[in-house]
């Protein structure tokens, strides 16, 4: 039986993919009210085809518990927050849950973890815990990394055809933790070492942040010189060797803008190119802020009120606010003592800002000038109902808008 700890936006489809794909699992987690909501049978957060994926795993007879179960497997899936003043990785959760299997697994366990971690946290923090609770490595239990890579959005799908790596002390642990991810995951599953997997898994994400600010850094020196700087990346893109990422108003979630800071804060004198493009990325907020206020200049608007911001989550579709380059933005508001701007976003159906208008038409009739901070699937839908307004497009959904 597998159990899994952490039921978020990574440890819940896990579980429920391998329940759907027959294996018995159990799914735990510490938050009694999403555990709650599970139980009644009502998922926690939004996702093409997690609502299926649900139906599926619970005819399979998954089961939702908060106490950690005394079995054989565990897949660790918990939060691992950052330190945003030393940039290091908080590894209190991943050790708290670990700490927890180690008194309950039974003997040869084998203990998967999933949470994103820095390189070398497994020999830091989690060996030491096994030698502490009286237990030894490769006999009464085996560690494990097995880093996720989906993209939210594409979860499902991306669950099922990913590579993923597979990083332990022997190839045969390897193999049998192998044995189960195969169970759902059609991609390659590479088999390798635990501080080459997590190392490898910060390098993906830091990988794919100095792309975003390469393209961001190109947008302020296109603006300067009043060039498009889409079109110079679309045709820099046929170049067979050139694959530049979009530039956009700046870097949400929780991997792109957190896990490269990992690196940085463990190797603070090795890390010139990592730390310089997280703060590009971090800069673009403000960026959208000085474009705003020329453009509001230019039209000789003076009224704040007339401003509208389209989208408040990290990125299009998803439903998930952490490190949205609108919070951050209005974050820099808060710092100059100013009011965020009136805001809509579909993809929320609570409040999470006091200026958050829930319905679009009403947004749209009290906006005069609109920012798109996010390209939701609602707005290309509705492009033809912000006719006559004035537009910033982060995104260049717009020919003849404004752009950053
Ligand atoms: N963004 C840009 N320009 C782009 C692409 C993205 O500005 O061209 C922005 C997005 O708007 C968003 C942020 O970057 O604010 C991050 O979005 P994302 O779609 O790039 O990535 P995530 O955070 O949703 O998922 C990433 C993925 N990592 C890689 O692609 C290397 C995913 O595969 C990982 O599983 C995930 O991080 C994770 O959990 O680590």
């Amino acid at each position: 039986m597998i159990n899994v700890i952490g039921l978020g936006y990574i440890g819940l489809p896990t579980a429920l993919m391998l329940a759907a794909n027959g294996n018995k699992v159990v799914g735990t987690d510490y938050n009694k009210t999403l555990l709650h909501t599970l139980q009644e049978k009502k998922l926690t957060f939004e996702e093409p085809g997690l609502g299926d994926l649900f139906e599926k795993a619970l005819d399979k007879g998954i089961k939702f518990e908060s106490n950690y179960s005394s079995t054989d497997f565990y897949i660790i899936s918990v939060p691992t927050p950052y330190d945003k003043v030393d940039k290091k990785i908080d590894p209190s959760y991943v050790v708290a849950a670990t700490k927890e299997v180690l008194e309950v697994c039974k003997k040869g366990t084998i203990i998967v973890i999933e949470s994103t971690i820095s390189p070398r946290t497994i020999d830091r923090f989690i060996r030491p815990l096994v030698k502490e609770a009286g237990l030894t490595i490769g006999e009464d239990v085996h560690l494990v990394h097995a880093p996720e890579r989906i993209l939210p959005g594409q979860m499902i799908k991306e669950l099922q055809s990913n590579a993923r790596t597979i990083g332990a002390d022997t190839p045969e642990i390897a193999e049998k933790v192998k044995e189960v991810y195969a169970t759902f995951c059609k991609g390659e599953i590479v088999c390798t070492d635990i501080r080459t997997a997590e190392m490898t898994k910060v390098v993906e994400n830091t990988f794919r942040a100095i792309n975003i600010a390469y393209a961001n850094e190109l947008t302020k020196i296109s603006r300067h010189d009043n060039l498009d700087v889409h079109e110079i990346i679309r045709i820099a893109n046929k170049h067979p060797r050139v694959n530049i990422l979009s530039p956009g108003p700046g870097v949400g979630g929780h991997c792109i803008p957190v896990d490269p800071w990992f690196l940085v804060g463990d190797y603070p004198r090795l890390t010139n190119l990592i730390s310089t493009a997280l703060e590009i990325n971090e800069s673009m907020p403000e960026v959208v802020l000085k474009r705003l206020s020329d453009i509001m200049m230019e039209n000789k608007i003076t009224d704040r009120n007339k401003v509208g911001i389209y989208g408040i989550t990290y990125k299009q579709d998803v439903d998930d606010i952490r490190e949205s380059p609108t919070l951050q933005m209005f974050k820099k508001m808060e710092n100059n003592f100013a009011e965020p701007f009136r805001v809509f976003d579909p993809m929320l159906s609570k409040k999470v800002v006091d200026s958050q208008v829930m319905d679009f038409d009403q947004f749209l009739n009290d906006s005069e000038i609109i920012v798109i901070m996010v390209e939701h699937t609602q707005l290309k839908e509705n492009l033809d109902k912000l006719q006559g307004k004035l537009i910033l497009d982060t995104h260049n959904l717009i020919d003849d808008a404004y752009k950053l």
